[in-house]
């Protein structure tokens, strides 16, 4: 059986960075985020037998960096049992730079490949499954605003809002198209190894999630946005107090903060966010978009503008 599945990154508003359980990958704190709708990775799986290992192309080509992490997540959700698989990723924007490409990979892949073994899954028990390969993954299981818990045990997910609910735009500004330097999971031991912040970060984390919770609740677009904020500039500043310090930031990622203080100034809704890359993430409501746009593109050294709304989370497309 093969089967086809779509889903979309998810950009957090309330970061995930740390793990309590690095072997099976649970996070340290919880996370609140957007599922985007028009970025998107869909996934082709395949168990066709006669095939000696997994295969992985991405965009067509074959990709021997990923295959290891692609073949343990299907190991974790099937069984190593389980038969070859083959494994085709589409994806309509760039991989790697801080855009959660891994996300919408992981969230695909876990839809696709249990489809194409024939199973019926919760989408918790899915959800879950596509964490333990990317703890951001588990998010884009659901669509809207996300709410990611730590959990006990294991993670929980809800979803906080569909997209309907409140439909919020993000306006991502690119400022640099290569991989990133850094790893998420390798950047997030070095933190909480060597910040001296870290202990801080992961003890206030669940009052910043009980404010986003409370400001998505009311529709405050004001309260998220300065909670956002805030809980953004407090990851980057655990990133640059790690050691060695791990930057992500360039000269175009902080313009592009500027430039949306000063839309802030003009009276518009919006905020920025950013993730473990150099791209700028502006949250606005729709009456601001194209005032964001503008000025987001007036940015020297921003190379390309994506605009999207929320949409819905990993779906099968196909099976057959
Ligand atoms: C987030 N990031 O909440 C945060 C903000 C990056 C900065 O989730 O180690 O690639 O595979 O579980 O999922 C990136 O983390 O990390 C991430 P792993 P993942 O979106």
């Amino acid at each position: 059986m093969r089967a086809i599945s779509q889903a979309q990154p998810n950009i957090a508003l309330i970061k995930y960075w740390g793990k309590r359980d690095a072997g099976r990958n649970l996070p340290a704190v919880g996370s609140l985020s957007v599922t985007l709708e028009t970025l998107w990775t869909k996934m082709t799986v395949s168990f066709p037998g006669g095939v000696a290992a997994d295969t992985l192309r991405v965009n067509g080509r074959p990709d021997e960096a990923m295959l290891p992490r692609v073949s343990r997540c299907l190991d974790d959700l099937l069984g190593t049992a389980r038969r070859p698989a083959v494994v085709a990723s589409e994806c309509n924007f760039p991989i790697a730079a801080g855009l959660a490409s891994s996300a919408s990979a992981f969230a695909a892949l876990v839809v696709a490949a249990s489809a194409a073994a024939g199973e019926t899954r919760e989408v918790l028990d899915l959800a879950r499954a596509a964490g333990r390969a990317s703890g951001s993954a588990a998010r884009s299981l659901y669509g809207g605003i996300v709410e990611l818990e730590a959990g006990a045990d294991d993670i929980g997910l809800t979803a906080l809002a569909s997209p309907a609910d409140w439909p919020l735009r993000v306006v991502v500004a690119v400022t640099e198209r290569g991989p990133k330097p850094l790893g998420s999971t390798e950047g997030m031991a070095r933190s909480a190894a060597t910040s001296p912040f870290y202990a801080d970060w992961v003890g206030r984390q669940h009052d910043d999630l009980a404010v986003a919770r409370a400001a998505v609740a009311a529709r405050d677009f004001e309260r998220l946005a300065a909670v956002a904020e805030h809980n953004c500039l407090k990851m980057h500043s655990v990133m640059w107090t790690s050691r060695p310090s791990i930057v992500y930031w360039n000269r175009t990622t902080i313009a592009c903060m500027e430039a949306v203080r000063d839309l802030q100034r003009g009276g518009h809704a919006v905020f920025f966010t950013i993730d473990a890359g150099p791209q700028v993430k502006a949250v606005c409501l729709p009456e601001s978009e194209a005032a964001v746009r503008s000025a987001l593109a007036g940015v020297a050294g921003v190379q390309e503008l994506l605009e999207t709304g929320l949409g819905e989370g990993a779906r099968l497309l196909e099976r057959a």
